[in-house]
């Protein structure tokens, strides 16, 4: 087995977005480009020799090839190991705790999420750092800087290595360990939770339902759902992993999970349904006829952290992504503690938890987690709210509702516009920047905005800086509107129209919340001219 050194061209688009490179599978199938992009990764990273690496995917559609040509770069890059998922696999988050129980140098986890998978669909890879978490900016505007010079990689000339199979073997002077992708993440699980309490509810006649949507999750919740929880089998539906995710689009929400939202809004309804999507990091969670929003799910998780074993010595501190609604704001008011609001991406919620500033964290898009990984985490999620329940012993609904009742209600909603013609949806976003001058002060019905700008970040633990992160125009009243551009699509543009009102009354918590946000949605349409600029007269998904 011999290292070749293989010259090579650099392509222009290896920019890694919001989570990691994701382009279409055509993209990494042409030739060094998936070579040229793990190269500039070794070279950026300076892993001392010998150093550790976890490798796994979501087990999509060329994650198999991908892992294999990962695995001979590493070796002919001076890596001593790689711990590597069984068949290539790793959850997100499981990846994320593998990195951190093993204190690995790092890892690289293969996934485009929630995009659709198979020859014609996504593939994504991206770097994660010895806590665990996707690698700062700093690192993948290093990544991206070498990408674009590169002219040679290193790969060994070795046949592939079996992973099918746990054990040991050696690629060259490497050391390949195949592990189970299950069982320290489940393990992990049992540290945070009551099982026994979440036991003792579903042995009670409460009913869940969880959506794996074909994708990653599907081996991790059957060992925890029902093996280790005792739910019968068919509570996890969709529950075999597929590359092409059943044809499906694994995205947890209420256009996409259809499977879970029919039965949960059905006749004979179980009373808790969650999915998650397609690297298992995202959640939805379904009351009886009833839908949790993202953004109160953090607030319910915040507000009802001590009632979990793991959390029992409360919250340090809370973050949310800028465009996530301060639902979770209120509810660090009233615990006293700190919420710091970040740019979309998990990546800027790691200094925040490495430092000890804070526990809980969460995303609009579907995404919570806190510091026991450094990904956003579903399952955990899921899990997180079943204990509740076995707890409060309510339905989803009641919890939810008396939560409004205490805090208010952040009634929220966001409208992607997908596959914009690029121009067109900068244009918007051009336009919007023009109209600041004149906007502070402008009455709209019964609002009238406080301020507006083009979010920027500076990261309280290294003091770097992150501009261009969303365009936010906020009322006098709480209420927002925020506009951004999508960092992970593979196709033309995605804009997204974040809403946020905020409501004290109770008399109205029952509304929809597309209705309670009319004014709102009309605004930002009249605002932006969107209808007019991208000739669309409807959102593609409405969450
Ligand atoms: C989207 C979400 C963001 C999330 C990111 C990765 O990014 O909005 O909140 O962190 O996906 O999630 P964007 O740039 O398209 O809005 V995942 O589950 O795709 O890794
Ligand atoms: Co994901």
């Amino acid at each position: 087995m011999s290292v070749r050194t293989i010259s090579t061209q650099p392509f222009t688009d290896q920019k890694p977005g919001t989570s990691g490179l994701r382009k279409k599978v055509t993209v990494f199938q042409k030739p060094h480009y998936l070579e040229n992009f793990v190269q500039s990764i070794f070279d950026s990273i300076a892993a001392p020799g010998g150093a550790t690496l976890a490798l796994g995917g979501d087990g999509r559609y060329y994650n198999r090839e991908a892992i294999q040509v990962i695995l001979k770069m590493a070796a002919a890059n001076g890596f001593g190991k790689v711990l590597v998922g069984r068949g290539g696999i790793l959850s997100t988050p499981a990846a994320s705790c593998v990195i951190r129980k093993y204190q690995t140098f790092g890892g690289i986890i293969l996934s485009a999420s929630h995009n659709p998978g198979g020859p014609d669909g996504d593939f994504g890879i991206k770097f994660n750092s010895s806590n665990g978490g996707p690698a700062t900016e700093t690192v993948t505007e290093a990544i991206f800087a070498r990408s674009k010079v590169i002219n040679e990689y290193r790969i060994l000339d070795a046949p592939d290595v079996a992973l099918d199979e746990i054990g040991e073997t050696m690629l060259g002077a490497m050391r390949v360990q195949v592990i189970d992708p299950v069982s320290d993440y489940a393990d992990l699980m049992e540290s945070l939770f009551d099982f026994a309490a979440i036991r003792n509810l579903l042995a009670g006649g409460f009913r869940i339902k969880f959506d794996a949507m074909h994708a990653v999750t599907g081996p991790y919740a059957q060992e925890i759902f029902v093996k280790r929880l005792g739910a019968p089998a068919g509570d996890v539906i969709n529950a075999v992993p597929l590359e092409d995710f059943g044809g499906g689009h694994p995205d947890p929400n209420l256009t996409y999970a259809h499977d879970l939202v029919e039965a949960l809004y059905g006749d004979n309804a179980p009373d808790f349904g969650a999915a998650s999507d397609g690297d298992g990091d995202r959640n939805m969670i379904l009351g009886r006829k009833f839908f949790v929003t993202p953004s109160d799910s953090l607030a319910v998780i915040a507000a009802n952290a001590t009632l979990v074993p793991g959390y029992r010595k409360g919250v340090a501190g809370i973050a949310r992504s800028m465009p996530t609604s301060a639902a979770a704001d209120r509810v660090a008011q009233t615990l006293n503690i700190p919420c710091y609001e970040t740019p979309t991406g998990w990546k800027f919620f790691g200094n925040l938890m490495d430092a000890g500033k804070v526990t809980l964290c969460g995303e609009e898009s579907f995404g919570t987690g806190s510091d026991h990984v450094r990904e956003k985490d579903g399952l955990w999620a899921v899990l997180f709210w079943l204990n509740i329940l076995a707890v409060r012993k309510q339905p989803v609904e009641t919890i939810v509702r008396a939560h409004w009742a205490k805090y208010g209600r952040n009634v929220y909603s966001r409208h992607d516009y997908e596959g914009l013609p690029a121009e067109a949806a900068q244009g918007v976003m051009k336009h919007l920047k023009d109209c600041f001058a004149e906007l502070p002060g402008a009455k709209f019905g019964k609002y009238t905005v406080r301020f507006c700008d083009d979010f920027s970040y500076t990261d309280p633990v290294d003091g770097s800086v992150s501009k261009g992160q969303g365009i936010r125009i906020i009322f006098t009243d709480g209420s927002r509107i925020v506009f951004r551009l999508s960092g992970t699509g593979t196709e033309g543009a995605t804009l997204r129209i974040y809403l946020e009102a905020y409501e004290a009354d109770t008399s109205h918590h029952h509304l929809d919340a597309q209705m309670a946000l009319a004014d709102l949605i009309r605004i930002a349409l009249g605002l932006s001219e969107l209808e007019l600029r991208v000739m669309r007269n409807k959102p593609t998904v409405i969450t």
